[in-house]
């Protein structure tokens, strides 16, 4: 028998490779040095610092799945996940710019693009020089992306591109933007391409106003009869299945990253129930106290447990995407229910900045609707289980 650890129930620690650890001791250090003290000022308001693209680059924490000889650092998901976690500790707007970054940009740029486009923007997105964003969304296609209207026109030597993606990640600070379009050239199937600043007839407004993860920037991509090269379009993938492959990657990361929101929120509620005294004790010497941090590292514990076995599968190139669905449904619901619940615990201190675990709560609220919203992947899952899609 071994002595408990309410902090690390499972032994997960010790689940990990040498690498792996080392990769998350380093993510963790740099969240807790550089992240930690400037995010309540950041999310107050409502700036995202670009430097943090440089800085995370310059420690390998973007694309770090993608292989050196393109300015990754070739480490496997599970570091991955780990990575994502550390820094949603800190804050979801925060690991919101890194996981686009790695597995909305860098992924699809490495995995369809060609060899020139590899080389051309992988190492810059690596390093954090240029800064990237995906733009499948559109005002009027949000679940549902095979109703986008983008359409990108054959011309000679290249091709035309019109349309509107909203509420695009990293858009207004973007230099490389990866945007998916119904391609006439390609019979109206769906296609990748990647523009950049400057282009004439591109704009990236920001949206104003978010209430929610508000240290990372939102916008629009804009395009009014943007005209791209030959040498836009990513090559090797036709149809849904390409952004989509991309998203497998991200909702994965995102079902660690919401849990380290979550673990920030438990441990904060259990050491406020320590300290606070009311009615003659600390409030943790209650039982229903006692009752929701139980349920809280339950469900933490759980959760851990099913991403590092997806990240596992995900290694061994053996996974299938509702194994991904499982995770961010489960992870990112129980990481909103417990951020929510922290806030109760901590009573009016729980709704000011200084405390943190409101900020979480409001962050996880868009954690819980982007990439694949709760319900669309209880759909996904419903589809695999009957064979019917209800969507
Ligand atoms: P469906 O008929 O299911 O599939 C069309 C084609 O795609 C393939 N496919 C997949 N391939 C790889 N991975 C997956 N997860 C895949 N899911 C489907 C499928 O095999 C098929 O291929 P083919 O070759 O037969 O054509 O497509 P559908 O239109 O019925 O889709 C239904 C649904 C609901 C599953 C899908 O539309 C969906 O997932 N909707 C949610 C949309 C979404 O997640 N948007 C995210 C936008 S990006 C974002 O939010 C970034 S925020 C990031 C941040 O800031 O951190
Ligand atoms: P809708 O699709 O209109 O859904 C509204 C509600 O209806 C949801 O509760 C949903 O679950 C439910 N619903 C939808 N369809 C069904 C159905 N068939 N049956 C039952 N219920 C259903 N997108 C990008 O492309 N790139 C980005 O970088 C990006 N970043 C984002 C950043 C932020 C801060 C936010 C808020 C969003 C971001 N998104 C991004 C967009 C995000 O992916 C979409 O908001 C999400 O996919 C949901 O689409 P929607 O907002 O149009 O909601």
């Amino acid at each position: 028998m071994i002595r408990f650890d309410w902090a690390d129930p499972f032994l997960l620690d010790a689940q990990l490779s040498d690498d792996e650890r080392m990769v998350r001791d380093s993510a963790r250090a740099y969240a807790q040095d550089k992240l930690a003290p400037r995010v309540i000022r950041a999310f107050a308001d409502e700036h995202t610092d670009p430097e943090i693209f440089r800085e995370m680059g310059a420690l390998g924490l973007l694309g770090p799945t993608i292989p050196a000889e393109y300015g990754g650092v070739g480490v496997g998901y599970v570091s991955y996940g780990l990575v994502a976690r550390e820094v949603e500790r800190i804050d979801s707007g925060y690991r919101s710019m890194m996981s686009v970054q790695s597995s909305l940009v860098m992924y699809p740029i490495h995995a369809y693009g060609s060899e020139e486009q590899r080389r051309k923007y992988l190492p810059k997105l690596a390093s954090g020089e240029y800064i990237g964003c995906f733009g499948l969304t559109e005002p009027d296609a949000g679940s549902d992306p095979g109703g986008m209207t983008t359409r990108a026109r054959k011309v000679d030597g290249g091709y035309v591109i019109s349309g509107a993606k909203t509420w695009i990640s990293n858009a207004p600070i973007a230099d490389v933007f990866v945007v998916w379009a119904r391609s006439d050239a390609h019979g109206g199937a769906i296609r990748g391409f990647v523009l950049e600043k400057g282009m004439k007839g591109l704009s990236a407004p920001k949206i104003e106003g978010k209430l929610s993860l508000r240290a990372s920037i939102t916008g629009m991509i804009q395009m009014d009869e943007v005209e791209l090269g030959e040498d836009a379009l990513l090559p090797n993938v036709e149809g849904l299945k390409g952004p989509f492959g991309c998203l497998n990657r991200a909702r994965y990361g995102i079902s660690w990253g919401a849990l380290g929101a979550a673990e920030f929120c438990f441990h904060a509620a259990r050491q406020y129930g320590l300290d606070r005294q009311q009615f003659g004790r600390p409030l943790a010497a209650t039982q229903l106290f006692q009752k929701k941090l139980a349920d809280m590292e339950t469900e933490i514990a759980l959760g851990l447990q099913a991403s590092l076995r997806v990240g596992r599968l995900l290694d061994e190139g053996n996974y299938a995407p509702e194994m991904i669905s499982i995770v961010k449904r489960n992870n990112v619901g129980k990481a909103l229910d417990i951020a929510r619940m922290a806030r109760d615990m901590h009573g009016g201190n729980g709704i000011s900045g200084e405390y943190q675990v409101m900020r979480h709560a409001m962050n996880l609220e868009t954690v819980n609707t982007y990439e694949g919203a709760h319900d669309v992947h209880a759909l996904i899952l419903g589809r695999a289980i009957t064979g019917i899609a209800a969507f």
